[in-house]
């Protein structure tokens, strides 16, 4: 090989580098992307353009239908891997295009490095101002100005619907993180919108919240006999790394059957229950758009609306890239670990391998069309203009001419694979499986939490994160999966403490018992508790008042949970 390979090196190591008088990846990164936002949005290599291939503005089937999805991006399905890859690639040709960027590429933000884990979210993605050639800059990094309108033409424009809100966000509009909101498209939404931010208005403040959040999201655990166990997102990213092949490693839908699949005939887990890469990148959306992690002392912050919390304008927030890229070197860890540097499998027609499967149709693409590694990967083209599929983008050395410099989670894949299943074992010896959640009843992306409640005190088991478009109500084309599962492992020491007769399958219109030991379910969306059974004489979830109540008998069909407790 003649062509070094370009090193995607972490925001963190920039933002080292910089402190120690190295100024110059870190000014040079910010010069590209500063450079991105301010080509004309009709341009091809302009942050609008390519931020907004993602979900809006829409365009195709999903233009003016919530029967389809009008953004390229996918969610799901099994090309929620590779369409990123690409996503991420195009991304960091327009930052090189731009004059003296040459060497530019785009750095990961470390989620699973320990100052992540202490601190959140760098500071280079969240300072309000940057110094650039002598000049005070707004950051680039920290949020988008859209330079032309995003119309909905998907919701109803008076918003007089409350399950479908309007999505427009119009010129001037600038993205948010939590704990503000951005839902703007109504005059209603509008006025709802200032009176929330008008109670966060110290941007240093607004950080702290928001890093707060994450440090509660990447590292929380529940406490059993004075000992921690983890339930977060982490933790997450270690399990994933274990996921046996590449259909179930790659996306939500895939994985929730092959949990289904892998249970005992007497309903207890398997041993290959997986967790999918998109589960905490999911997580890491909601942590930034806009919800708390439901700890004990669970305050929600209802209303804070994010760009980053929904498919919709997720990738017009710039930390969407830094995220993604971060996603995107775990799949290489995953790849790397289970040997599958040069070569994908897909399990042909196997849940989340249909157009049809999560969000529903992209643009051009008919409903209940197979997906596999040949579907183009739209709008990504060769030069010579054939597109793009995943089998271009396995290798990404070979292939694609980059690398991830040496990063957190490293040694799990490295001569460790013993250590990494020691850290596993012995910690999941039951389960909390958690049916019957009508995605289709709820507007946008929502979180379903597990609580034990012992001796009185609440635990939080854990809490996937759902991330959707806003409008999933009346997708007939997102015909599969809209009843949305979730599995909590139970820490060892409860699954030991619960009886035999605990096991089964409970109805949660009342709280589970099982010996002194109970179990809780809460549903939360954008417009509070949606579902929640948590017994009473515990600290309770803050309610939302009056839109929660409305929520909770829109959302009626949220009788059907159900919740299985499993004991190996
Ligand atoms: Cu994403």
């Amino acid at each position: 090989m003649t062509n070094a390979l370009r090193v995607r090196r972490s925001i963190q190591e920039l933002q080292a580098d910089y402190e120690k008088g190295n100024k110059q990846p870190l000014e040079d990164l910010m010069r590209a992307w500063k450079g991105v936002k301010e080509l004309p949005p009709e341009d091809p290599r302009s942050f609008f353009m390519i931020g907004g291939f993602h979900g809006e503005p829409f365009r195709g089937g999903g233009w003016g239908s919530n029967l389809y999805w009008g953004g390229y991006c996918h969610h799901g399905n099994i090309l929620f891997p590779t369409w990123h890859r690409m996503y991420l690639v195009k991304l960091e040709e327009a930052l090189r295009s731009i004059q003296g960027c040459e060497d530019v590429t785009l750095p990961y933000w470390d989620e699973t490095s320990d100052d992540s884990i202490r601190q959140g979210i760098p500071w280079a993605l969240t300072a309000e101002n940057f110094e650039l050639d002598g000049k005070t800059i707004p950051n680039p990094l920290r949020s988008f100005v859209f330079p032309k309108n995003i119309v909905d033409n998907v919701s109803a424009d008076d918003g007089t619907d409350p399950n479908s809100p309007n999505y427009t966000k119009l010129r001037g509009y600038e993205t948010v993180r939590y704990p503000l909101s951005g839902l703007v498209g109504t005059d209603k939404d509008r006025k709802a919108t200032e009176e929330h931010n008008a109670k966060f208005k110290d941007a240093k403040k607004n950080v702290e919240i928001l890093n707060q959040n994450i440090v509660d999201w990447l590292g929380s655990f529940v406490v059993i006999n004075g000992e921690k166990f983890p339930t977060n997102v982490a933790q997450k990213y270690k399990d994933c790394l274990n996921a046996p092949n590449y259909t179930v490693f790659s996306n939500m839908t895939s994985a929730q059957q092959w949990n289904d699949d892998q249970k005992n005939p007497d309903g207890t887990p398997g041993p290959g229950t997986v967790v999918p890469l998109e589960s905490p990148h999911n997580s890491i959306h909601l942590a930034v758009g806009g919800f708390e992690t439901p700890k004990d002392d669970w305050s929600p912050i209802d209303g804070a609306n994010g760009d980053m919390g929904e498919n919709d304008t997720a990738g017009l927030d710039p930390i969407f890239f830094f995220h993604h890229c971060h996603v995107d070197r775990v799949f290489w860890l995953w790849q790397k670990k289970q040997g599958f540097t040069d070569h994908l499998e897909v399990i042909g027609q196997y849940p989340g391998t249909n157009s049809a499967d999560n969000q529903g149709p992209t643009p051009g693409v008919a409903p209940n069309t197979w997906l596999t590694l040949d579907t183009p990967l739209d709008p990504f083209k060769h030069e010579d203009g054939r597109p793009y599929t995943s089998q271009d983008c396995i290798n990404i050395e070979r292939q694609l001419g980059f690398t991830y410099s040496q990063g957190s989670l490293e040694g799990l894949v490295e001569g460790s694979h013993a250590a990494a299943a020691k850290e596993t074992k012995g910690r999941v010896t039951g389960a909390l499986h958690v049916t019957g959640v009508n995605r289709a009843r709820i507007r946008g992306s929502f979180l379903i939490s597990a609580f034990a409640v012992i001796d009185g005190k609440r635990q939080h088991l854990g809490t996937e994160a759902v991330l959707s478009r806003w409008n999933v109500q009346g997708c007939a084309n997102c015909q599969t999966h809209l009843e949305t599962s979730a599995t909590f492992p139970l820490p060892a020491d409860l699954a030991a403490a619960l009886t035999p007769a605990a096991a089964g399958t409970h109805a949660l219109t009342a709280v589970t018992p099982a010996g002194n030991i109970q179990f809780g379910v809460v549903v939360h969306g954008r417009d509070g508790v949606l579902f929640s059974n948590l017994p009473s004489g515990v600290p309770e979830v803050k309610s939302t008042g009056k839109l929660a109540a409305a929520s909770v008998s829109q959302n009626a069909p949220m009788n059907r949970i159900k919740a299985r407790i499993e004991v190996r």
